[in-house]
């Protein structure tokens, strides 16, 4: 802003502050706003989608709303809640925890963000459409996608553009930041564990989002400029946009899981008042697995047609992230041993994270052996394992960290009997809702049908139920931030959960690099 002209007031300030804002936690604060907004929107299609499955024979939607609902239901979990959500503790938390002023490049950051809502209305604008919205399931597959008539799934390719835009400008700038601005003295390996997670993410993120890009653009020019890629007929095939998808679709889900280790490995430690077992493990863990995501993604095609050799390569590889995976559970369990733990909101978030997360990993142990996949292929199973990953592991380790940083962004606690209230209320209903899926899948329910046959009546009542009991628990969340926001509840210190719970160092184990009074020279790494 110039300094000749008064500076504007009321609402045209206030958009400004917003709209121009390059201040990391204006922009955090913005992701995270915009993030769980996301969140209830995509909440509310779910919503819409159990209330059609509470019962045979319901009719509240037609099947191609059903399958439009779907689509948007995943992709709008994934690219408006999830990653705008974790996007949102980066900006907050990296600056403030390596010492630096800002994220390296403000004003990037402050595109990298409204690039989102513009990318959302184009998204949501499918639904109105002539002809539909689109209704191919979020993995787009061809010749579905390639063939489907309506213009919505050209307006889904553009937004999924502006969206992987948005992304990559992100990871480049907390690359930036990470490796230019940490504070003299703090090495790569003394960066805190969320920032690790982080640091991973971003180059996945950068490796990834073009694969997306590049396949969804094939996707366009198959429907309108006369290319082949996908089509039989004219040389192409519908295989490789499997592959080129999941090449992508893999590592994504594990951009959406990193950082939710980060935020655990934050808050176990804090609550168990001792520092982080296996440190240095934890990262080459992240590490590992972020490697070994670009080299499982035909996992996600056992039954569409491979070679027995292929199909026992991807089958062990996938196995193998089990062992990373392995090793950081491992070591919040150890961190947890013998400390002396409380069970503030955020802990019992992180060790309900801990133990769903397992859960859903176990189920993808078992969707990974391939001759056991084609009973599960296709399946409410597949839906049951996911949900487990992405709503039990992801958005809990979410909760934990809004819990666990909102005294330090607001000045004041959550209100802990609310986020306990949530938290039960949660972890049962998360339970009830996707549990049965198990079993509707390994009974033949497959997935991505508006009705079913009678014998899969009762599990989906139970989903049904819970998904509803879930969907009214975020309520009480919503309520308690909105009173932390507005500073109705309990003052928090500076030194948040250290100083008023009491928390301090109370083992013999060496404490972490930021709490030495003296602390030791260490060379700066260039
Ligand atoms: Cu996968």
């Amino acid at each position: 802003m110039s300094h000749d002209h008064p500076a504007p007031k009321g609402f045209i300030a206030y958009i400004q502050r917003w709209l121009f804002t390059t201040n990391h936690k204006d922009i955090g604060t913005l992701y995270l706003l915009f993030g769980f907004a996301m969140f209830f929107v995509a909440g509310f299609m779910s919503l819409i989608i159990r209330a059609q499955l509470a019962q045979p024979g319901m009719q509240l939607v037609n099947p191609a709303t059903y399958n439009v609902l779907i689509t948007m239901h995943g992709l709008t979990m994934i690219f408006g809640a999830l990653m705008p959500i974790f996007a949102g503790f980066a900006n907050w938390q990296i600056p403030l925890s390596i010492g630096a002023p800002d994220m390296a490049f403000p004003r990037l950051n402050n595109w990298s963000f409204w690039l989102l809502p513009f990318g959302f209305a184009i998204m949501m604008s499918t639904l109105f459409m002539e002809g539909g919205g689109p209704s191919t399931g979020w993995t787009m597959y061809a010749p579905l996608s390639t063939n489907y008539g309506p213009p919505s799934m050209d307006f889904l390719i553009v937004s999924i553009h502006i969206l992987g835009i948005s992304s990559i400008l992100a990871a480049i700038n907390i690359i930036a930041t990470l490796l230019n601005c940490r504070a003299p003295g703090m090495s790569l390996m003394n960066m805190p564990i969320f920032s690790w997670s982080w640091i991973v993410t971003a180059f996945l993120l950068i490796a990834v989002m073009p694969v997306l890009a590049g396949t969804v653009t094939m996707m366009l020019t198959d429907r309108h400029f006369g290319t082949s890629f996908f089509n039989v007929a004219g040389g192409g095939d519908p295989l490789l946009f499997q592959h080129l998808f999941w090449f992508f679709g893999h590592p994504e889900v594990y951009i959406l899981i990193l950082p939710a280790f980060g935020i655990i490995s934050e808050i176990v430690p804090t609550f168990s008042r001792k520092p982080l077992f296996g440190r240095t493990s934890m990262i080459y863990a992240i590490l590992c697995i972020a490697v070994l995501s670009f080299i499982v993604w035909a996992h996600h095609m056992f039954t569409a047609g491979m070679l027995l050799g292929t199909m026992l390569f991807f089958m062990y590889t996938t196995m193998l992230v089990s062992v990373p995976t392995g090793i950081k559970v491992f070591n919040w369990v150890a961190t947890m041993y013998r400390g002396a733990l409380t069970f503030e909101t955020p802990m019992l978030f992180a060790v309900g994270f801990i133990a769903m997360f397992t859960l859903g990993g176990l189920t993808g142990l078992m969707l990974a052996i391939a001759p056991a996949d084609f009973q599960y292929q296709d399946t409410y199973f597949v839906v049951g394992h996911f949900h487990y990953a992405l709503v039990a592991g992801t958005l809990l380790s979410m909760f934990a960290g809004v819990y666990y940083w909102m005294p330090k962004w607001t000045g004041y606690y959550c209100s802990e009997f609310m986020g306990k209230l949530h938290f039960w209320l949660s972890l049962i209903s998360v339970n009830i809702t996707f549990m049965p899926m198990h079993f509707l899948g390994l009974a033949g329910m497959p997935r991505r049908i508006p009705d079913y046959a009678l014998q899969f009546a009762d599990f989906n009542a139970w989903a049904t139920v819970g998904a509803f009991i879930f969907g009214f628990a975020q309520l009480i969340f919503v309520y308690n931030m909105i009173k932390t926001m507005r500073g109705k509840t309990e003052k928090a210190p500076k030194k948040a959960w250290e100083a008023a719970h009491g928390l301090e160092w109370t083992v013999a184990s060496p404490a972490p690099y930021h709490t030495f009074t003296n602390p030791p020279k260490i060379k700066a790494d260039t």
